[in-house]
């Protein structure tokens, strides 16, 4: 039998969970360079076992025990040992052993790395900065980078926060794995290792602060055992130099705290909250800030009594003031709007909320503004808000959480799709005015800003709920503290973290990862049309009718021959007119305006041609193939890797790709369906609704099945899909196979609901070929549904079967539970068709 020394030799790495994401410290070979440039000794400048120095010592000693194999003893303040590495902050550094020379200035939670040989200095410019210049040098090793380096790196701003959308009773708001490490059962939890874990993960990519609690707020989390509990959570992530926040209900005064009223001006309301805070500081003296969502969504708010928001933040900021805190008030503010009213428009909300106020906010206010003016969709344009706020200061809301992306069940990694905000220049005044360099505080001279994002980690061991999504929480943290980092070569530092260093590991996930968002945009909304998920019930998958008629505002206003808001100054709603004059100009206008945002901005007619020179439906025809193909080819890639990652992620992995092969077939369709039974338009390459190889469930002989008719329509083949008569019996479905002889892929498209675990086989003359079962709510990480929709439509393949004409294909059905083990169709894929 191998040896685990024998495996790692070999690279690859024994069976792992996930659980240490990026910090595997896998081992490396050493020789030569290595052996001669790897430290003795870790010599740490505080000796409090809760310092972030200290942990900074204990993590070097673990990550060079990991990556080489060497065992490094950890001492304090001696200053001068030769082969070490000498961790603290500057001014720690000064007191112990004297003058420092050649390092520059550093910002606050900046760091200063250099390396000679065995010779290492981490100084930060304050604890924090110390712990995360150890992060830095580890990851240069975990990467077997050797090269003497002398820098200094400071965070473009000093927010840098993550939000967990998690409920006092364990579950989380749009949180794909698994439930919550904070809260079970109305509580904190009891045992915090998860959380400490956690914090190590987000103290590696240089987050600061993250918010434990949903910002649709519980107001019992404020109940003294509950904030006892945050007490200890605090403590927990305190020696990773991250800070707790809150998020708060606004009319917990009265419903929580008995009182007739939660009027932020009212006397008794703000010493109520006095009081409650004075309560948290005293057990998180260090306590980051509230985080408040209201007057939105039901939630409520100041609108309630006639107040202003900066009525209701100001009165957050004064209470958290003198403690040093600060309240994230968030700009997704907005009403139910009516879809008759040609002017009426969700997208306008922000800017029509908070640019009236702007100046009115106490210094400790930063608005919290989701990158686009709707909420997280495949592309919006940046939110006009960043362009209108001159005093306030602002910090982006991203999502990490993929609630419109797939929900971590399709590979996406979205840090392209934050760069195109980040990098974007509103031009205001004429001026360069990029997101980043906003947000961040520069252009506008605001010492507060930064960004924040939906993470929503869970037990589940791989923390979002698939381990190729933790590209996005790491991308995150690395663009939190540089936003002009490229996209690309952070993905590539996590995949070498993540997978190791083989180069062709490095080049198929880095080409997938890129390809990713691209394709999902191409199999679900183009254009600037919004994802067209079903955004009355998961946000999965596809149900682009849900966006229309009803007052939410994520409108299409497509009918039988136009699509699009309109939402120009001259015809539409006026809220290109929110933008700064050569942004404005740039989007008012159809020739300008650039095609992936076409009909964010324009209604046009299916017919209208694009700067491509093609039609917009035959471009949503031709995308969604494009899209659907370049998915099939994410497992393709992956399977070339077979061997060169450990089984337990490759089959993971491997299990998830197939699932997203078949589920973007299901957008695909849907969507193509979709508008070609709204339009009437063929498509050009007459894809559209034509299927050759394909044998509908409903034309099947059925014996104790039946024909369901599928809502939305579009999310079955030709409509209709069978289920079986009862809950309790098997049914059949048989067919004569009227292909010509050969090998085939058998594909099986099936309905996997929640509320049961059917299983099915298929039989080719009476031989068994293939089964499964419906258990796709264990095992992959979207939320899943009750019905035969979008959701759970889903696909299964099997590979390489030989048939001749006149074969009979019989798939038996046996239901469980509710449900009813749902059929729609069966093809027979020659080599190289897709169907
Ligand atoms: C936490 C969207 C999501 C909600 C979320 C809300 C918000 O509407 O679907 O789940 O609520 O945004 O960001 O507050």
């Amino acid at each position: 039998m191998w040896s685990l020394g024998f495996l790692a030799f070999l690279g690859v790495a024994a069976a792992e969970d996930g659980l240490n994401g990026w910090l595997r410290y896998a081992s490396l070979p050493c020789s030569g360079q290595c052996r001669s440039n790897l430290p003795s000794t870790i010599v740490t400048l505080n000796t409090t076992k809760t310092s972030p120095v200290y942990v900074a010592g204990t993590e070097l000693k673990i990550g060079l025990k990991g990556v080489y194999g060497k065992n490094v003893q950890v001492t304090h303040n001696k200053c001068k040992v030769s082969s070490s590495i000498i961790v603290g902050t500057i001014d720690q550094y000064r007191r112990s052993c004297g003058a420092v020379n050649g390092v520059p200035d550093l910002e606050e939670d900046g760091f200063w790395l250099n390396t000679k040989g065995d010779n290492v200095q981490i100084f930060g410019q304050n604890e924090r900065g110390a712990l995360y210049g150890a992060f830095e040098y580890l990851s240069m090793l975990a990467q077997g980078n050797f090269s003497e380096v002398s820098y200094a790196s400071n965070p473009s701003a000093p927010i840098r926060w993550v939000n967990q959308w998690d409920n006092m009773d364990g579950s989380i708001e749009r949180g794909y794995g698994g439930p919550s490490i904070f809260f079970n059962n109305g509580q904190i939890v009891q045992d915090l290792t998860r959380v400490a874990e956690y914090a190590r993960l987000l103290a590696s990519i240089r987050i600061n602060a993250v918010v434990i609690n949903n910002v649709n707020a519980n107001a019992t989390l404020l109940d003294p055992t509950n904030l006892d509990g945050v007490g200890r959570v605090a403590d927990i992530f305190r020696p990773y130099g991250i800070q707790v926040g809150l998020s708060l209900n606004f009319a917990s005064p009265q419903t929580y705290g008995g009182l007739s009223t939660f009027d932020p001006l009212d006397a008794s309301v703000i010493e109520w909250w006095s009081n409650i805070t004075a309560q948290v500081y005293e057990r998180v003296p260090d306590m980051a800030g509230y985080l408040v969502k209201a007057d939105s969504e039901g939630q409520p708010g100041p609108q309630t009594y006639n107040r202003t928001l900066s009525d209701a933040a100001n009165l957050f900021a004064k209470e958290v003031k003198p403690y040093g805190g600060i309240v994230m008030y968030r700009a997704f503010v907005y009403n139910q709007l009516n879809e008759s009213i040609w002017t009426d428009d969700r997208a306008k909300a922000a800017v029509n909320f908070f640019k009236d106020l702007d100046g009115e906010f106490e210094d400790n206010v930063v608005i919290q503004i989701k990158f686009g003016p709707i909420d997280f969709q495949v592309r919006e344009p940046a939110s006009p808000l960043f362009a209108n706020l001159f005093n306030t200061s602002m910090a982006i809301e991203l999502q990490v959480t993929q609630e419109y992306l797939g929900q971590q069940s399709h590979l996406v990694y979205v840090a392209p799709l934050w760069k195109t905000i980040l990098d974007f220049d509103l031009r205001v005044d004429h001026q360069p005015s990029l997101v980043r360099d906003i947000v961040t505080g520069k252009r506008f001279n605001r010492k507060l800003g930064g960004s924040a994002a939906v993470v929503n980690v869970g037990t589940n061991t791989t923390w979002l709920g698939s381990h190729l999504s933790m590209s996005n929480l790491y991308a995150y943290g690395r663009l939190a503290w540089n936003p002009a980092d490229d996209t690309q070569e952070i993905l590539q530092d996590w995949i070498r973290l993540t997978f190791g260093l083989d180069r062709k590991v490095l080049d198929t996930i880095t080409r997938m990862s890129m390809e990713s968002w691209p394709a999902y945009e191409q199999y679900s909304g183009n254009l600037g049309i919004q994802t067209l998920t079903d955004i009355l019930y998961t946000h999965y998958g596809p149900n682009p009718a849900s966006q229309d008629n009803n007052g939410w505002g994520q409108w299409t206003r497509a009918d039988q021959t136009t699509i699009g808001m309109d939402r120009t100054v001259a015809n539409g709603t006026g809220y290109s007119g929110q933008y700064p004059d050569e942004i404005a100009a740039m989007y008012e206008s159809i020739e300008s305006t650039p095609d992936d945002l076409l009909l964010w901005f324009h209604h046009v007619n299916y017919t209208h041609r694009l700067h491509s020179g093609k039609t917009v439906i035959q471009h949503f025809y031709d995308s969604h193939y494009t899209g659907a193909e370049t998915a099939q080819g994410f497992l393709e890639q992956w399977e070339s890797l077979q061997g060169k990652i450990d089984t337990e992620r490759y089959n993971h992995v491997r299990h998830f790709l197939d699932y997203q092969t078949g589920h973007s077939i299901v957008w695909r369709d849907a969507i193509n369906n979709f508008y070609y039974n709204l339009s009437g338009i063929p498509d050009q390459a007459k894809r559209v609704n034509h299927h050759p190889w394909r044998i509908e469930a409903e034309s099947m002989k059925l014996d104790g099945y039946k024909t369901y008719n599928v809502s939305p329509f579009e999310t079955a083949s030709g409509s209709v899909a069978i289920v079986t008569i009862s809950n309790n019996t098997a049914g059949t479905a048989s067919t004569k196979i009227p292909f010509p002889s050969g090998t085939y892929d058998l594909a099986v498209n099936y309905y996997d609901l929640f509320g049961g675990q059917s299983q099915w086989k298929v039989y080719l003359n009476d031989r068994k070929i293939g089964q499964w079962t419906g258990n796709s709510e264990d095992i992959f990480s979207h939320t899943p549904s009750i019905y035969l929709d979008g959701h759970s439509a889903t696909r299964i393949k099997f590979r390489n079967v030989k048939v001749r004409r006149g074969d009979i294909l019989k798939i038996v059905g046996m239901p469980n539970g509710t449900e009813p083990a749902p059929l729609d169709y069966v093809a027979l894929l020659p080599a190289g068709i897709i169907d």
